[in-house]
């Protein structure tokens, strides 16, 4: 069997500005993983463009968030100089990738992702067949650098599956080649999705049944990295709740999704156990514990949000940052573009 070298990639969209899910959910782990591994951190802008151009803000907007999200990833401790930090668009070899998947995956593969079904809602036949081709682009990222980890939210879980499926058809329709290349019996690892930390899936806060998002029309519905102190403290008085008093023990959570949201939101951001902090609060009012988890997040956002903003007012650094990591991305991509041209029988340019 083929062994790889040990190597991370994730991505976010600059769709708008990142929210405590993309920080719990993900962010967090980038940060561990960067002490023990090599890490490739991506902004997926040809991911963001997927939907319509209302969802995202157009291009003036784009440019910001590319940038905005490149500030949110150094401002949470992603170190430039140990991983490497690009957006996507600048990588051609990500699309290029992407092209050969798509003629490897299989359209009755690509019919059950299920969020294809929820972005694309009751309109279907409208979404763009970039939205529906999402989960192929996203195997390229991760496999034009033969990354063998995925840092990622739950909600990720099917497209990192579909990847590793189209890592396994690729190896097995072109095992001769891959073979005859010098590359022994399998080209592309099958990436491992890495789904830990704090909080995997975040809900919104007004509705414990939806996953926190950027694109939720509503902003009450999440936290924002760059929220000020008033509107962290306005939009936890607003989250949704039930009648009854917080219970004190997990068990007393089932089947209320708001209350066990914002116990999980609470125990993750002060790095606590959701027993401890039913421990305090339980058979307490929501208000109480409503005030605390505001200070709570003001303290762990505030200082990511502060450098933000400097960041935000020094664009040649940021720009200068995505410039280098795009050369080392692309150090990576062109190398493995170019095997998988020899495997399929493309020429090299
Ligand atoms: N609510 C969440 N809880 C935990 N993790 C989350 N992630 C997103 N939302 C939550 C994780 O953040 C990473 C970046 O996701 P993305 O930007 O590629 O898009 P997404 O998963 O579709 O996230 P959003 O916020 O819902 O974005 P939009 O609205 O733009 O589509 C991923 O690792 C994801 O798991």
């Amino acid at each position: 069997m083929a062994q790889f070298k040990p190597l991370v990639f994730s991505g976010m969209q600059p769709t708008h500005t990142l929210h405590i899910g993309n920080y719990l959910g993900a962010i967090l782990n980038w940060i561990r993983m960067q002490q023990t591994h090599d890490c490739i951190y991506c902004v997926v802008d040809l991911h963001a463009i997927t939907q319509a151009p209302s969802v995202w803000g157009g291009p003036t907007q784009l440019r910001r968030a590319i940038r905005e999200v490149t500030a949110a990833y150094i401002a949470c401790g992603v170190d430039p100089k140990k991983s490497v930090i690009f957006n996507q668009s600048q990588v051609p070899e990500h699309a290029e990738l992407a092209w050969v998947f798509n003629c490897v995956a299989r359209l009755g593969w690509l019919n059950r992702m299920t969020q294809f079904k929820e972005k694309a809602g009751k309109d279907r036949e409208n979404a763009s067949i970039g939205l529906y081709d999402y989960p192929v682009l996203m195997a390229a990222d991760i496999l034009v650098y033969r990354a063998t980890h995925v840092p990622v939210g739950e909600d990720q879980k099917q497209h990192l599956e579909l990847a590793r499926d189209i890592a396994k058809k690729f190896n097995l329709d072109f095992a001769s080649d891959i073979a005859a290349n010098g590359h022994g019996d399998a080209y592309f690892p099958e990436p491992e999705p890495m789904i830990q930390g704090p909080a995997t899936r975040v809900m919104s806060l007004r509705d414990g049944t939806k996953k926190m998002s950027k694109s939720d029309p509503s902003d009450l519905s999440r936290i924002n990295l760059t929220d000020d102190a008033d509107t962290i403290a306005q939009k936890i008085r607003r989250a949704k709740t039930d009648p009854e008093p917080l219970p004190s023990e997990a068990k007393g959570l089932e089947g209320r999704a708001e209350a066990e949201n914002l116990v999980g939101i609470f125990a993750a951001l002060a790095d606590r156990s959701p027993e401890s902090v039913l421990a305090q609060y339980g058979g307490g009012q929501f208000s109480t514990f409503k005030q605390d988890l505001a200070d709570v997040a003001v303290t762990k956002l505030a200082p990511i949000a502060s450098e933000m903003r400097r960041l935000m007012d020094d664009q040649s650094y940021v720009d200068g940052v995505l410039r280098d990591g795009a050369q080392r991305a692309r150090a990576i991509a062109s190398g493995v573009m170019g095997d998988v041209k020899d495997i399929v029988g493309l020429l090299r340019s």
